[in-house]
């Protein structure tokens, strides 16, 4: 070997310690996608404090704009929290690492009961730990629909926002509704009394769609999250919206003491339930970190305290002494037998009505 070469040679080797050097010396980090207005205020911080793991922290509402991301892959993120139905696609289109249970030695506070129904999605709950589940209902202003509509509005029927001579009605206080089309059509079609897990195709493109594209004209905007201030405010007066993040509106309003008055109903003919999930991406930078966030989030004062910050309900079954009466007696986020036998979830769906799912929306979104 020339003095050339022996150097070079040395120089390599001295690149490749210093690229092993800053991969050892690299602060241990996870990325984690979350869904916005979604976690306690301290959480990240105090999960950082107690793990020495930094969190880059990102948002989203929408599940199909977390799908897109997976399914072209390189996310960069760590953790993400697609909704049950959602996980259960994502898992057949093998987006997902399994978990590694012996590091989740927090996994057994999670309610047996809740881990049976996730199983139809994901067997063996070999993917996802649930995180918090909800509703999707309505959200309104109590003085603002009483306005509109009289004493008698129907605010616990879905007729109060599928009966399009109510919604014209409401049109001018402001109306939103989730950009969230499965969960729209499974409201619409159950009102409907047809089967909000239809696997007809021509129950979307036909009655469903009618009754959206009646609606439309009353309806201000489709959107996921900007429907919390909006309603705190007093900018609108309707939401088909998540349970937690009405409350979360109920909240803000009360604090901002204008006299805003918020409320939420879990309707009379039933509402979506849904659990979101805890998954990591199959090419996760970062799976041990990973892990050690997922089973932090497992603890029950962990998760209360979130329950306590967002207004959802948590799958944890030694969490209740961590949650605020008020949270845990608030039949919108822990509804009463009754209640929940009325509600239905989302099931995994053909790749076919996917398909005519996102073109009827596309249709009901644009009016045309
Ligand atoms: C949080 C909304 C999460 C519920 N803002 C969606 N499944």
């Amino acid at each position: 070997m020339s003095n050339k070469s022996v150097f070079q040679t040395g120089l390599l080797a001295a690149g490749i310690t210093l690229a092993l050097n800053a991969q050892a010396q690299e602060p241990p980090q996870v990325n984690f996608y979350n869904w916005s207005d979604y976690i306690a205020e301290n959480t990240l911080a105090n999960f950082t404090k107690e793990t020495g793991i930094a969190v880059t922290y990102d948002v989203f509402d929408s599940n199909e704009v977390l799908e897109a991301k997976l399914l072209a892959g390189n996310t960069g993120f760590d953790v993400v929290v697609p909704t049950g139905d959602f996980m259960g696609r994502q898992i057949q289109a093998g987006a997902f690492l399994p978990l590694d249970k012996a590091k989740l030695t927090n996994y057994d506070n999670l309610d047996p009961r809740i881990m049976a129904l996730l199983a139809e999605k994901d067997p063996g709950n070999q993917y996802g730990v649930p995180y918090l589940w909800g509703t999707t209902g309505i959200g309104y202003n109590v003085d603002k629909v009483r306005e509109a509509l009289g004493e008698d509005a129907p605010v616990d029927s879905w007729d109060l926002v599928m009966k399009p001579e109510n919604l014209e009605k409401l049109a001018g206080c402001g109306v939103a509704f989730l950009d969230a089309p499965t969960e729209v059509f499974a409201a619409v079609l159950n009102y409907q009394g047809i089967d909000p897990n239809s696997t007809n195709v021509s129950d979307y493109r036909g009655p469903a769609t009618e009754l959206m594209m009646s609606l439309r004209p009353h309806i201000t905007y489709f959107h996921s999250s900007k429907y919390i201030n909006d309603l705190a405010n007093g900018d609108i007066c309707v939401a088909v919206g998540w349970s937690g993040d009405i409350l979360q509106a109920r909240d803000r309003a009360d604090e901002a003491g204008r006299g805003v008055k918020v409320a939420y109903r879990i309707p009379k003919e039933g509402a979506l339930m849904w659990v979101d999930m805890l998954t990591i991406p199959k090419d996760a930078r970062h799976p041990d970190n990973a892990h050690a966030l997922i089973n932090y989030l497992l603890k029950p004062e962990v998760i209360g305290d979130i329950s306590n910050y967002v207004a959802y309900a948590n799958p944890n079954k030694n969490a209740n002494e961590f949650v605020d009466a008020d949270i845990l007696n608030d039949p919108g986020i822990y509804p009463s037998q009754e209640v929940a036998d009325k509600l239905y979830t989302a099931k995994l769906l053909p790749q076919k009505v996917n398909r005519a799912i996102t073109r009827a929306w596309t249709r009901v979104k644009t009016g045309r």
